[in-house]
């Protein structure tokens, strides 16, 4: 009998060695950790005990709030109910009627939804079908996709050729072939302290024009990016731009994506950045704000036409090769509806919107605050950018992450920016107190 393999140490419930966390300094954490333990509407609390303000609805995600009743025993019924149903060849009646649910919420033809389980997947997923649409359509030479400088997309292969982060791309190896990207519209020389949309930039969306001259149009399958980008630190988009970017992908024959799954959900005031900018996509990718964080789902509208093309074939092929053995997961299913619920019966977007304009003077009460050399607004998203500490870039947002959640605010960092994305229940006592103990912290940071 070959040797036993040695059994590892047993392991006490707090040894932090084996989990591997990710986008996290795992020595740095692990010397230090902050764990959270329970939430509770718009609070964490903290394992020692201390109540924390979410100024993040966790990762952008948690837009109902914390442990909501009304979702919480949805999840709970259908766990009991049935655990999982296959996706493939089988259906269950929630995943349709979540379906029905979001293209009724999604302005225009967006009339398609393809459930994935993530936002990454859902990006992965609009780019399949967008070549798979040129395919089926008989313009298979239409492969190359044009991504935008600091647009995040996720973490898939395809979601970093698209996206704009050096740090996502550069130890991964080629990646797609026949990537190329737009220009970032931060301008900070023209637009900083801008309320809102910024007034200058919308000619950057004519780079397209000059990609397209590059590569001929009939090379070129999708245009994709964030209507706001988030993750790189709240980049709204100038006044104008995406109306010209979708006039562009016209001229062109080129799809254009929407990546929601930080904009949807009520986030900008509207259900969608798509009726926020009144600017129509092809396709729409989201995910978080769908159940509300609450269990994994993400999701690929797709505009009718594009749908319809796929079905042409003979009524046995298989229209589409692609999906997930949790896509429509009969407990995402029953926390999306649930949370779509919630968010209408509580008038939440509603909230957002009339919330939006307080929550603009609240970001820019910060203006003459030591280090501060930007903010941006928009709905109830917000971003404070700091001037670096010279030659320790990222360390001044990161000392003022640790200190806020000292103070009991939890903020998210990215680079020197911080970023605000609350849930959207909210209230004006919620926006004081947030701002009160982050104008704190920056002071302090003098
Ligand atoms: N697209 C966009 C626009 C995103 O913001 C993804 C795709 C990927 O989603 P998944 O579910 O695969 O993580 C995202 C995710 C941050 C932060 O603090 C942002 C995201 C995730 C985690 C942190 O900026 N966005």
């Amino acid at each position: 009998m070959p040797d036993q393999p040695q059994s590892p140490a047993p392991r006490t419930p707090n040894d932090l060695d084996a989990f591997w966390m990710p986008f996290t300094a795992n020595r740095q954490f692990k010397a230090a950790p902050r764990l959270l333990v329970a939430a509770k509407g718009m609070h964490y609390t903290s394992d020692d005990g201390r109540r924390i303000l979410d100024g993040t609805a966790g990762l952008w995600c948690c837009n109902a709030g914390h442990g909501d009743r009304r979702i919480v025993e949805a999840i709970q019924a259908q766990a009991g109910e049935m655990d999982y149903a296959p996706a493939f060849q089988m259906g269950h009646p929630k995943v349709f009627e979540l379906a029905s649910r979001l293209a009724a919420l999604m302005p225009g033809d967006l009339g398609k939804v393809f459930f994935t389980n993530s936002g990454s997947e859902a990006v992965d997923t609009a780019l399949k079908i967008a070549l798979a649409y040129h395919r089926v359509r008989g313009e298979g030479q239409r492969t190359r996709f044009i991504g935008r400088e600091r647009g995040y997309h996720g973490v898939g292969f395809g979601g970093i050729s698209v996206g704009g982060i050096s740090g996502n791309r550069k130890f991964f190896g080629p990646m797609l072939a026949g990537v190329d990207h737009l220009p970032h519209t931060h301008l900070p020389e023209r637009n900083a302290f801008s309320r809102g949309e910024p007034e200058h930039g919308a000619d950057l969306a004519d780079e397209l024009e000059r990609i397209v001259a590059l590569h001929d149009a009939s090379t070129i399958a999708a245009v994709i990016v964030e209507p706001l980008a988030g993750s790189t630190g709240v980049l709204v988009p100038p006044k104008g731009y995406l109306a010209r970017l979708r006039a562009s992908c016209d001229r062109h024959g080129i799809l254009l994506i929407f990546d929601e799954v930080i904009t949807g959900f009520g986030r900008l005031g509207a259900s969608f950045a798509v009726e926020r900018f009144g600017v129509q996509p092809d396709m729409v990718t989201v995910a978080k704000g769908i159940t509300s964080g609450t269990v994994p789902m993400g999701a690929v509208f797709a505009r009718d036409a594009i749908y319809d093309t796929f079905m042409t074939g003979p009524e046995t092929a298989i229209e589409l090769f692609h999906g997930y053995t949790y896509s429509g997961h009969p407990l995402a299913c029953a926390a999306g509806l649930a949370t779509q619920r919630v968010y209408a019966e509580d008038g939440l977007f509603e909230n957002a919107a009339s919330l939006a304009a307080y929550w603009e003077d609240a970001v820019h009460s910060l203006k003459g605050l030591p280090h501060v050399i930007d903010l941006r607004n928009l709905g109830l998203i917000a971003g404070i950018e700091l001037q670096p500490i010279a030659g320790q870039p990222t360390k001044r947002a990161f000392n003022a992450f640790l200190r806020a959640y000292e103070k009991g605010l939890l903020i998210r960092t990215t680079g020197d920016i911080i970023a605000l994305s609350p849930p959207l229940i909210l209230t004006r006592a919620h926006i004081d107190e947030m701002f009160g103990i982050l104008a704190d912290v920056l002071r302090e940071a003098a």
